[in-house]
């Protein structure tokens, strides 16, 4: 069988379809499409994603781009029953913690990234990182409560909701999101953060 492969360069997130791939111990190959025209809108590439968006799959002629939903396919896939929970309800919970991830907390921890990190420091908007920060306060309060009763979001073990949750609150930390006031969620971040497969979805980046 083809080997999956995974468009798009470690530092997009293809980081997180990189750390599902690592953590199902997949045999795959990495397409290290850059972003914009030197890569992601190339026509080759948009011929995969017409989006012109990284992260991509080929999964055997199987393509598919969005990459929560990338993680959810291939947890399923080839993690039954630990990725990926085997009850309708808790693989639900899993849906339903990854459209959180990416309604409730991906647009404010980026525009905090971007603001603190990323933009020329005479293009970054204080106030728009601080007004992000704020706005994370419940979101994270709600996931400090999910992650103190068994230390994971769905059941009591590692599942694609934490990864993809997780990899959306890896920018946290360039974001200088204060986590002190939520405990549980950042010994959960740190946790997730620490596995090995994250760490070699990390080394990716370098
Ligand atoms: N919702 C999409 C967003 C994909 C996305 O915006 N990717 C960025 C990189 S992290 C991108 O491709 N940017 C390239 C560009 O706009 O040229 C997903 O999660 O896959």
């Amino acid at each position: 069988m083809a080997r999956l492969k995974v468009y798009g360069i470690a530092r997009t997130r293809a980081f997180r379809v990189l750390w599902m791939a690592e953590e199902l111990g997949l045999d795959y190959e990495h397409i290290a499409i850059e972003t914009g025209a030197a890569g992601a809108r190339q026509p080759g590439y948009l011929a995969v994603n017409p989006n012109g968006r990284l992260p991509a799959i080929d999964d055997d002629g199987f393509i598919m781009w969005e990459s929560l939903a990338i993680n959810i396919y291939l947890a399923k896939k080839h993690g039954l029953g630990t990725l990926y929970p085997k009850s309708l309800e808790d693989e639900a919970r899993c849906w339903q913690w990854s459209l959180w991830g990416m309604t409730e907390i991906e647009r404010n921890v980026l525009t905090a990234m971007f603001n603190r990190a990323i933009y020329p420091e005479d293009k970054r908007d204080t106030a728009a990182a601080d007004q992000a920060e704020r706005d994370l306060q419940h979101p994270i309060g709600v996931l400090d409560g999910a992650v103190s009763k068994t230390g994971y979001l769905v059941g009591s073990g590692f599942t694609v909701a934490d990864l993809n949750v997780a990899s959306i609150l890896s920018w946290a930390r360039p974001a200088r999101i204060d986590f002190a006031p939520f405990p549980k969620a950042a010994d959960w971040l740190s946790r997730c953060a620490l596995r090995p497969a994250a760490k070699a979805a990390r080394d990716l980046q370098r």
